[in-house]
């Protein structure tokens, strides 16, 4: 779309009938530059259009273009002892929509990132089954397939914010949460084709790196809406995020979700795994520990502005957004804060919330330069509503890493930076 000089207001860079039907009483107020002189980058010839570019094939793999080199996944050194066992964080306050691209999704793991190829991967089922049976991936790709997008969020993922603000970024407070579209095959179809004995009540799912990740999920849950996926955003699974094979668990906590799936094994009791007792436990005020909390409640966050994020370009319209989602199934709602939560205005939903996947929220305002305390709370399907820190704190105390899905706070100053800050 061309930019538009309109006679009665602002230069703006969308149509003017996108920019009235977004935000009406925001025309008066918006503060693009008129075409008073002449911009040489509209009268002059640029370089770019005095020769050639670059043919196709120059890039048989794309990659962004190097003026986004920033929107990178990135890890926070001080938090574990090496990168092997370890994480890192999606770019989140540079990203916008839903898909989040594999390039820069989050990864987790516990012993590196293996290489196992297709021809090399075998997926076991065994256990209380009638026949215990091993695939290969091709016989995976035979099985009827289904497509589904879905967020996975490591149970981790705002744990450092516990005791009181710490990172500086939506990237780091929030950025262990990507969001795919997967293809597979349902859990269900492998786990009839190999015949369920009727004692069995879990599975125990582990992958094929050192360290197995291997962890109990409920049979109920399994046959629900679990699937293997061989796919992601339409391609092969990155290798930090499983290829050749992944499991999915919606809504349920990043843990669950092995990597490099090698066997599944059907029980009737859960095996208590360490990644189930000594880690992925919640620890209450009173010392005692809640277990298998799969479920990641609803959550959301402003991804801009945020401190990576700050406001540059001066008085008037400002698209405040954000993200949020629920393991529970869809968002049903989310409103804004501009004064840590004295009062809310309900945000625009980009489309309508899909369980279990990421939703994206916009809040149109006029920023005059005021100081705001940003914040967003959702509200899913259930009916439940995102908790203050508060209110979370006054339940689970401040022992947990866990599941910390409580309202997030970011202080925009009048020159447009922001910090991350605790209201309450
Ligand atoms: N085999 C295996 N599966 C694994 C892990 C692992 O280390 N090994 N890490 C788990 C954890 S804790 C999380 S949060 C997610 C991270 O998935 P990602 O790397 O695609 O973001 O994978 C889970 N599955
Ligand atoms: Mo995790």
């Amino acid at each position: 779309m061309p930019d538009r000089t309109t006679t009665d207001g602002p230069t703006i860079n969308t149509t003017r009938r996108g920019f009235l039907a977004a935000s009406t009483a925001l025309v008066a107020s918006a503060t693009a530059a008129r075409a008073a002189t002449p911009d040489p980058l509209i009268t002059e010839v640029q370089e770019w259009a005095s020769g050639l570019g670059d043919g196709v094939d120059a890039t048989p793999y794309g990659l962004p273009i190097r003026f986004e080199s920033d929107v990178i996944r990135r890890n926070v050194s001080w938090l574990t002892a090496d990168t092997i066992s370890s994480i890192n964080f999606t770019p989140i306050h540079a990203l916008d929509g839903t898909i989040t691209p594999a390039g820069c999704a989050f990864e987790r793991h516990h012993s590196g990132a293996i290489e196992l190829s297709k021809e090399d991967y075998r997926l076991m089922i065994n256990g209380l089954v009638d026949q215990p049976l091993v695939f290969t991936y091709a016989d995976l790709e035979r099985f009827p397939r289904v497509t589904r997008t879905y967020f996975l969020e490591c149970a981790a993922n705002t744990g450092m914010e516990w005791a009181g603000a710490q990172l500086n970024g939506a990237q780091f407070t929030h950025g262990m949460v990507h969001n795919m579209e997967y293809t597979g095959v349902t859990l269900r179809t492998l786990l009839n084709e190999a015949g369920i004995k009727p004692e069995a009540k879990w599975l125990f799912v582990e992958g094929a790196d050192a360290s197995s990740n291997g962890r109990s999920l409920p049979l109920d849950k399994a046959l629900d809406d679990c699937m293997i996926a061989f796919k992601a955003n339409g391609e092969a699974l990155r290798k930090e995020h499983g290829y050749p094979v992944r499991l999915i668990v919606p809504g349920w906590e990043g843990n669950l979700w092995i990597k490099w799936l090698r066997r599944i094994e059907v029980t009737d009791e859960p095996v208590e795994s360490r990644e189930e007792t000594s880690k992925y436990t919640d620890t209450m005020e009173n010392g005692t520990s809640r277990k298998w909390t799969w479920v990641m409640d609803a959550k959301s966050v402003v991804t801009a502005p945020s401190p990576q994020m700050p406001i540059t370009h001066g008085h008037g319209p400002l698209v405040i957004t954000g993200l949020a989602w629920s393991g529970r199934g869809p968002v049903a709602k989310v409103d804004v804060s501009l004064d840590g939560g004295k009062n809310w205005h309900e945000a625009r939903l980009a489309a309508p919330g899909q369980p279990m996947a990421l939703t994206r929220f916009y809040f149109d305002h006029d920023w005059q330069g005021e100081e705001m305390l940003l914040q967003s709370r959702v509200t899913d399907s259930t009916g439940y509503v995102q908790p203050t820190k508060t209110q979370l704190r006054a339940v689970r105390g401040l022992n947990s890493v866990y599941h910390n899905n409580c309202i997030q706070t970011w202080w925009v100053k009048p020159n447009g930076e922001a910090e991350n800050v605790e209201v309450s």
